[in-house]
């Protein structure tokens, strides 16, 4: 990838992913750096038109909708904003990817992982995360952060218990290449230290141990 740095940040409703990807966005710019920050679903135009139509709790849709509506986002957001970046030697951190989907359509909608890895492997054209952290942070707390917060739930949100135990199970079972988990109960700066630490570890002269 010429130098490129594909970070992701995955996690459940509420984990603190928006909260981490801002602080880590701060500090890295603190160094000199200039990563691309995006979220998924959205990033370009018509991936945030596939956004509304996903979180729209007046849309009705079934996983398997679901799944080719977030994965054309993602094929979207993939091939007009983060490879550039990438083949632009930059860092592109990137608010959920592919666990996500893997997750919510697969463990949570019954879809099968094998089909879910297919078609996103027509949407990424194979490009997968250098490092992808999951903050891992049961259900009840992301969602009483999210009340907290103020935040309505949307449709994806607005699923029963059952279905987002499965999605937090899935998110504690993740690994593979890159993959690191981070406990996300703490408050916001050891959340931010924990995942600034994996950076370091990973890629020691990008991102050089020190106090915030
Ligand atoms: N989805 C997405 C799929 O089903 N399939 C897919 O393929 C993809 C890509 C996206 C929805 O789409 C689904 C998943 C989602 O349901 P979203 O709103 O973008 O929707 O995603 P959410 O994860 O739901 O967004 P949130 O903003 O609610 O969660 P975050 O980003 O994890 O949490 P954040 O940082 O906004 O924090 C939430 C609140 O907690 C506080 C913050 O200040 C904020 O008030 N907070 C903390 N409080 C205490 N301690 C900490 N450590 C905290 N960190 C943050």
């Amino acid at each position: 990838m010429s130098g490129g740095l594909f970070l992701v940040l995955e996690g459940p409703e509420g984990a603190g992913k928006s909260t981490l990807a801002r602080a880590l966005v701060k500090r890295m710019r603190a160094l000199g750096l200039d990563p691309v920050a995006v979220r998924e679903p959205g990033g370009t135009g018509p991936a945030e038109h596939a956004r509304a139509a996903l979180l729209d709790p007046a849309s009705e849709m079934e996983p398997q909708t679901e799944l080719l509506f977030f994965t054309a986002a993602r094929a979207h957001l993939v091939q007009s904003v983060v490879r550039p970046a990438l083949e632009g030697g930059r860092i592109v951190l990137s608010d959920r990817h592919v666990l996500s989907t893997l997750a919510y359509q697969g463990a949570g909608g019954g879809l099968d992982e094998a089909q879910i890895r297919q078609v996103n492997a027509v949407a990424t054209q194979g490009l997968e995360p250098d490092i992808t952290l999951v903050l891992d942070v049961s259900p009840a707390t992301g969602r009483s952060r999210q009340l907290r917060e103020g935040k309505a739930a949307d449709r994806i949100e607005a699923h029963d218990d059952a279905f987002h135990d499965r999605v937090a199970a899935a998110y504690r079972r993740a690994a593979g290449p890159g993959i690191h988990h981070i406990d996300a109960s703490g408050s916001p700066d050891e959340v931010l230290d924990q995942a600034w630490r994996v950076l370091h570890q990973e890629r020691p002269d990008t991102f050089p141990a020190g106090r915030r």
